[in-house]
């Protein structure tokens, strides 16, 4: 892999905000900010602290930085994941020291979890009292330790810049991830020279001649091949690289969990998504596969159903593994052959030149996938009346969902007929956390519309998750962003509950919600809202929030699920 490691900047690269007291010199925190915004951090979702002053005061500076002020650092962080997903660069949010930065918390796991790159940078306490258990101080290296890919505490103001180059290099790089930057009070308004660096693109790893041969070698033989394929794919040409071999070879695709947009759901390759509910039918027939491509997924604790699929740790059939990243690739299942490059790079070598003439037995094969996936996802018969099923509301939703939609969820049983019955065609793109993190939905949903304006954006979040970063909905209203939020009312923790009906039948506790009134929260935001109470009266309220030009909000009264999920 080519280093992009930190290079001279070219002339025309210089900052634009040489700073006017000095050109010579600007504050470490112009440096940090200049740092991130020539390498195309545009966006920066806050809660504002008095630990982070001085880089504060300089994002003024920054006209280029969108700086979001958010009413949780969860919410700003979740926004920020969201960001870093879509775009693939780091989504950066900044915090106060201690509260603020436990309140963050939550997002560096998710970003952990969801392979997202992620830049948190955190004030801290003057230098002077580091480690003196000062006023909101935390050892940040021991709190975030297991859950950031780095964390990094700086002491003097020339580190500010490198930090930052150094962090989008490694959230970015092999598993994209969390980073976490520590920057003491009293050395971000100090002057340092400006930046003269830029991080350079990274060349695309590729396997040898040898190993790509070896490996379509095993599929000419394969007589019933199975593709898993996971997020490395959502880069540009990922998709239509993914699909052109699937073609190629004729095999079956099936995605990693929550990365339903990464293939067409129509085409029929497709064989389903592996998630938290997959039926034992689908999966004996996943696991009679001979051949197992392993392409761009770590093959983590969902998509292989708790460590049992493929069998652990050799897998009974054939088991390629594409990771870019050396520590995933083997790390739970034996391959037979281990690939460390890049996954997209690999699939288009890979790629036959010419489709295969399948044969008649592995076209069976996939006829006989594709057909148990679509039993799956036929939807049932419709249940509601008063009050509404969720899945009606979903079922309605689908036809209406716009070429580009964009849907955030957030976590709850309100999200599994969106996960077992929507079908997904890019450039449709469904956002949801792997880390099943509840309040990601609204959050996720503000980012989305800034970084997208003119698609359609669609959150769907349960009454819990609402009530854990709803308020960030205010972003929505004051920036004008005509989203579309899907509120299921059914006065519960409802995944929780339907867990404490299948293990602790009759014992509910702690699960029951008393609800404020959600129409008239929405109403004193400023969104236009409407509840619906019947299963007649979704279809009307779904054109209306669809057609609408600013944040409309629909609260739907829904029933208690009747069927347990296996998890969120
Ligand atoms: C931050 C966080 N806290 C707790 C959980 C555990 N949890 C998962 S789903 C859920 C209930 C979600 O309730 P709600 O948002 O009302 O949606 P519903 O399940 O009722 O559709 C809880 C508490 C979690 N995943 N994330």
């Amino acid at each position: 892999m080519m280093t992009a490691g930190l290079s001279c900047d070219p002339p025309s690269l210089t900052a634009s905000i040489m700073m006017a007291i000095n050109p010579k010199r600007m504050t470490a925190a112009h440096a940090m900010l200049s740092a991130l915004a020539r390498n195309g951090i545009d966006h920066v979702f806050l809660v504002p602290g008095e630990s982070y002053l001085g880089l504060l005061d300089a994002l003024n500076d920054f006209p280029q930085i969108d700086v979001v002020t958010c009413r949780h650092e969860a919410g700003a962080g979740f926004m920020a994941c969201a960001d870093g997903r879509l775009t693939r660069r780091p989504g950066v949010f900044m915090v106060s020291r201690g509260p603020g930065a436990t309140n963050g918390s939550i997002a560096v796991h998710t970003a952990q979890q969801d392979a997202i790159p992620l830049i948190l940078i955190i004030g801290q306490v003057p230098k002077k009292d580091l480690r003196r258990q000062a006023f909101q101080e935390i050892d940040y290296q021991k709190m975030f330790g297991s859950i950031a890919k780095w964390v990094a505490e700086a002491t003097e103001p020339e580190q500010l810049a490198e930090l930052a180059f150094k962090a989008l290099r490694v959230a970015t790089s092999g598993t994209p991830g969390p980073v976490v930057l520590v920057v003491p009070e009293d050395i971000q308004q100090q002057d340092v020279l400006p930046p003269q660096w830029i991080v350079q693109p990274m060349a695309a790893t590729t396997a040898s001649p040898d190993a790509v041969r070896q490996v379509a070698s095993l599929l000419e033989k394969a007589q019933r091949p199975l593709i898993v394929a996971g997020g490395a794919f959502d880069v540009p040409r990922g998709r239509e690289t993914l699909l052109a071999l699937a073609q190629s070879w004729h095999v079956p695709i099936a995605l990693s969990f929550r990365r339903h947009d990464l293939f067409p759901n129509s085409n029929p390759l497709y064989a389903g998504d592996l998630g938290l509910a997959n039926p034992a039918p689908q999966m004996e027939l996943f696991h009679s596969s001979d051949l197992i491509l392993a392409l761009g997924t770590r093959f983590g604790d969902i998509t292989s159903q708790g460590y049992t699929f493929p069998q652990l740790p050799r897998p009974a059939q054939t088991f390629v593994h594409c990771y870019p990243d050396p520590a995933i690739v083997g790390q739970h299942f034996a391959a037979d052959v281990g690939l460390i490059c890049d996954p997209v790079t690999f699939a288009r070598d890979l790629t036959a030149p010419q489709a295969a003439n399948a044969p008649a037995s592995r076209r069976e094969w996939a006829a006989r996938v594709r057909a148990r996936y679509e039993e799956i996802v036929a939807w049932p018969a419709p249940r509601s009346g008063e009050p509404v099923d969720f899945t009606d509301v979903v079922r309605a939703l689908a036809p209406r969902l716009a070429r580009d939609s964009i849907l955030c969820l957030d976590a709850g049983t309100f999200a599994a007929p969106v996960y077992r019955h929507i079908e997904f065609e890019y450039p449709q793109r469904l956002m949801a956390p792997l880390a099943g993190a509840m309040g990601y939905g609204t959050p996720a949903a503000i980012a989305c519309a800034l970084r997208e304006p003119s698609r359609k954006v669609i959150c769907m979040v349960g009454d819990g998750g609402f009530m854990m970063t709803g308020n960030e909905m205010i972003a929505a209203v004051t920036r004008k962003l005509p989203i579309l939020l899907v509120l299921s009312n059914n006065r519960s923790y409802g995944s929780i509950r339907a867990h404490q009906d299948r293990d602790y039948p009759g014992r509910h506790i702690g699960t029951d919600l008393f609800n404020p009134d959600f129409l008239r929260i929405a109403q004193a935001f400023g969104m236009q809202a409407e509840r619906v109470t019947h299963a007649r009266e979704i279809d009307a309220a779904l054109d209306r929030g669809l057609a609408a030009t600013a944040p409309y909000f629909i609260e739907v009264l829904t029933r208690l699920s009747a069927v347990p999920p296996r998890g969120d």
